[in-house]
């Protein structure tokens, strides 16, 4: 590869950087975002995944009428989200594992866990 190729793509790169940067919140700089849906008492998926050491935003969306509590003692965590609605979950960077949470109020049957590699 040529020195201009090179330097050329260095330069494309650094666009497309400072583009992201411009459009992304400063708190979910280098996060991996999850997407999550509550519906029937259930998280869909019931298993997320993220890589390691990096903090994670979780966007929970509850479909249900009713509010749930997300809750995670694992990731130190808990979230009331009103029903019907949306909410962020900030996580932050977790050493590999797995890491279950729940929705508070139906402790026993809302679950899901969160695989960290
Ligand atoms: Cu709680």
């Amino acid at each position: 590869m040529s020195l201009v190729r090179i330097v050329s793509k260095a330069a494309l790169a650094a666009v497309a950087l400072v583009a992201v940067a411009a459009t992304v919140p400063a708190q979910a700089q280098n996060a991996t975002e999850i997407q999550l849906s509550y519906k029937d008492k259930k998280f869909d998926p019931a298993e997320i995944s993220a890589p390691a050491n990096t903090p994670i935003v979780i966007k929970l969306k509850n479909l249900d009428a009713k509010a749930m509590e997300f809750e995670s003692k694992t990731l130190k965590v808990e979230k009331v989200v009103a029903g019907s609605s949306d909410a962020t979950i900030n996580v932050r960077a977790q050493k590999p594992g797995r890491y279950e949470f729940f929705d508070e109020y139906n402790e026993k049957v809302a679950r899901g866990a969160l695989v960290v590699k």
